[in-house]
């Protein structure tokens, strides 16, 4: 917890913004329209069979912190919050950083609000180090946070991985209004998806020069502007930042552009509920900040209905029995790519594109979670009923991500990549190697 005088000093002298990666060749610069060189690796680890936990260093020290997709901000508690909120975790203690301040010279707050859940505090830049990659980058310093948040000690703080668009001018259409999901665990144990404000709560107060996001800092370095998922059932999984693995993920990937530029949301056509399909258009953000499948309640109900001895606990939650193993159906997200249109170009190692529709099939046994806690034979089902929003219709969490490979790419539709922050970006879907063997028998 103490830190010494130095070390901060020589700290912010040093302002190199990349520093320390693994350097790769790059076999074709023609198509490398990325500057950079570097690529980087962290694993993920499961708190509790319910959140996964990410690590990251800040002067030597290390905190773990919720990789989330679905909100952009970052932030840790603070060591000069309150005792109890310190007690059990790393707290940052932002005496390594620079404070950013308002334009009255005074310290910017951030207050970040999740539907069910808060941070607020102020801001420092500090130089972060994720998956070997280290970037000066904004942290809300939290002093107040919720309690369900305090509570879960393994959880030094979050770093949002979705779009900032804060300081520019949204293309027209788009909803000003932002939504933030993360997942954290509640006083029940069970997995909460927090939503209602969220994205650049770190400027909302004295709206210091907009502060950029992870991806955002490293991106210029990045040998390809994007990082991939590969979370695994009840082992520990990987984040990639700049590359995609060869070794894990079949290549063409199916890439779906994203529909919001706030959000990785992206359009799924279809779902099927074992060998039943039925065709509809939903909006669906990928979400690693959040644990379950979160469909409409008249898909979850269909769902549930096929599976015998399932249980509703209350209108979102369902129970199954935790042998029902092939009794679960699997359930398919159908993703039907748009036709290419304009450039093509992708960054080496982006693995290209396919035209092929992609099913991406979570397999019924990922959908049975933990215990209920009854000693009842029954567990907690992975996936739940939530009512759709403006931005989104579904949230496809983690019980959907451990069945596929997913790449989040900062490119444009169809790989489009400037030299500049892209507009826009893609999600592109790979079967999981265990999974596509088990799914063809
Ligand atoms: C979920 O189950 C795992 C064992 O599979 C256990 O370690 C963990 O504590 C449980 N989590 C909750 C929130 O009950
Ligand atoms: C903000 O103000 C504090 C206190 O005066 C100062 O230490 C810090 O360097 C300032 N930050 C910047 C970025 O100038
Ligand atoms: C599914 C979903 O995102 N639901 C949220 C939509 O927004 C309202 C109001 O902000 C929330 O209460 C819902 O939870």
């Amino acid at each position: 917890m103490v830190s010494s005088l130095i070390w901060p000093l020589l700290a912010s002298i040093v302002s190199a913004r990349v520093v320390d990666l693994t350097t790769k060749e790059s076999t074709s610069p023609s198509l490398d329209v990325r500057p950079g060189t570097v690529t980087g690796s962290a694993s993920a680890t499961w708190n509790q069979n319910i959140e996964l936990l990410t690590d990251i260093q800040i002067a030597d020290k290390t905190f773990k912190v919720v990789l989330d997709t679905g909100s952009a901000d970052m932030w840790l508690f603070c060591t000069s919050g309150s005792d109890s909120m310190e007690t059990g975790r790393d707290a940052y203690n932002p005496v390594t950083g620079t404070r950013v301040n308002g334009s009255d010279g005074k310290a910017a707050s951030f207050n970040i609000k999740y539907g069910k859940g808060f941070a607020e505090g102020s801001v420092y830049t500090d130089k972060v180090t994720l998956g070997g990659l280290t970037v000066d980058q904004a942290i809300g310093c939290a002093t107040s946070v919720s309690q369900d948040d305090i509570n879960d000690r393994n959880m030094d703080g979050l770093i949002g991985m979705a779009f900032n668009s804060g300081g520019e001018n949204l293309p027209t259409g788009l909803s000003q209004t932002s939504t933030a999901t993360k997942s954290a665990l509640n006083s029940d144990g069970d997995s909460v998806t927090t939503q209602g404000g969220g994205f650049l709560g770190l400027f909302k107060s004295d709206k210091p020069n907009a502060q950029n996001t992870f991806m955002e800092n490293a991106y210029s370095e990045l040998k390809a502007g994007l990082f991939t998922v590969d979370i695994r059932q009840k082992q520990d999984g990987a984040y990639n930042f700049g590359y995609v693995d060869s070794t894990r993920f079949s290549t063409p990937l199916t890439y779906m552009p994203v529909q919001n530029w706030h959000h990785w949301v992206v359009q799924s056509s279809g779902y099927s509920i074992g060998a039943t399909a039925t065709t509809q258009v939903n909006k669906v953000l990928i979400d690693t900040g959040t644990t379950n499948i979160m469909v409409t309640t008249d898909i979850a109900k269909k769902y549930f209905a096929m599976v015998p001895k399932a249980a509703a606990m209350d209108s979102s939650n369902w129970n199954v029995p935790c042998d029902a193993g092939t009794m679960m159906p699997d359930l398919t997200f159908t993703f039907t790519p748009p036709p290419a249109t304009g450039a093509t170009s992708f960054p080496e190692g982006s693995g290209g594109s396919s035209q092929m529709v992609y099913n991406a099939i979570v397999p019924g046994s990922l959908l049975i979670g933990n215990l209920s806690g009854k000693n009842d034979g029954m567990c907690q089902a992975t996936l739940s009923a939530s009512d759709k929003n403006d931005s989104w219709d579904l949230i496809l969490g983690d019980a959907f991500l451990k069945g596929q490979l997913v790449v989040f790419d900062m490119a444009g539709v169809n790989g489009y990549t400037g030299q500049e922050y892209p507009e826009r970006g893609q999600i592109g879907f790979s079967q999981k190697p265990e999974f596509a063997e088990e799914l063809t028998n």
